[in-house]
């Protein structure tokens, strides 16, 4: 399965970044909005606690030069075998530099985020966000009770087949709610408030899977990147 986003990410407009990553994951964009934070992407769309195996590989395509001055995407190689709660350094992040055309793979539980575009080029590229194949409803829900059919249903069973957020991120349709596929009039903004956001997170009940040890967290001084991590205890 792949998700779609295509961003122009110019200088100083993190709302453009957003724009695209809204696409994806909502949680994304609240750690986006601000520039060089770092987050893992699999923290926000699946309840396994860091490290674990990898569900999620995001693959971002460059279609411009991707530069350190023009943001390109950094990332923090090894962070997917760290504790939960170990931020980077600054001197642990990368810039993946890379000419347009090509394309960056890593794993969902690898820290990672947009640079700040300090270029007056813009930046442009094109995330395909793959997870495994199994990670979706037994039966296909959608084209079971297709939207024409579903908007019949009471509005909990349609949230119950799919029509709606798997927590606390998963399943968006246009950057919001799938629900309002079924729902009249014009597609009202379907975002979820930060509030509703840190609820949801809150209720993620985390799972140990598989036999991943962090790598043990390195005794040393220097400065930390800005980074989201989290306890799984708060
Ligand atoms: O701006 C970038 O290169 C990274 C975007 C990002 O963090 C994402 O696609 O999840």
């Amino acid at each position: 399965m792949a998700g779609l986003a295509m961003f122009d990410a110019r200088r100083d407009d993190a709302a453009t970044i957003a724009a695209c990553v809204e696409e994806r994951a909502y949680a994304i964009v609240t750690n986006l909005l601000d520039a060089e934070q770092l987050a893992r992407v699999k923290a926000e769309l699946d309840p396994f606690l860091h490290p674990s195996p990898p569900t999620l590989m995001p693959a971002m395509w460059a279609i411009s030069d991707f530069t350190a001055e023009n943001g390109g995407t950094q990332v923090v190689p090894g962070s997917h075998l760290w504790a939960y709660d170990r931020a980077p350094y600054e001197d642990e992040v990368v810039n993946a530099e890379m000419p347009a055309g090509s394309v960056l793979l890593y794993t969902g539980g690898v820290f990672h985020g947009g640079g700040r575009n300090r270029s007056n080029t813009v930046r442009t590229g094109m995330a395909l966000q793959y997870s495994l194949g199994w990670l979706r409803q037994e039966e296909n829900q959608y084209l079971a009770n297709p939207p024409e059919v579903a908007r019949h249903y009471p509005e909990r069973l349609q949230r119950l087949i799919g029509y709606d957020y798997g927590a606390p991120y998963l399943g968006f349709y246009k950057g919001g709610d799938p629900h309002r596929v079924l729902e009249d009039g014009p597609l009202r903004q379907g975002h979820r408030t930060t509030p509703e956001l840190e609820e949801a997170a809150a209720g993620v009940e985390w799972l140990r899977w598989g036999n991943v040890e962090p790598v043990p967290t390195p005794a040393r001084e220097g400065a930390h990147a800005r980074a989201v991590t989290f306890s799984p205890d708060t």
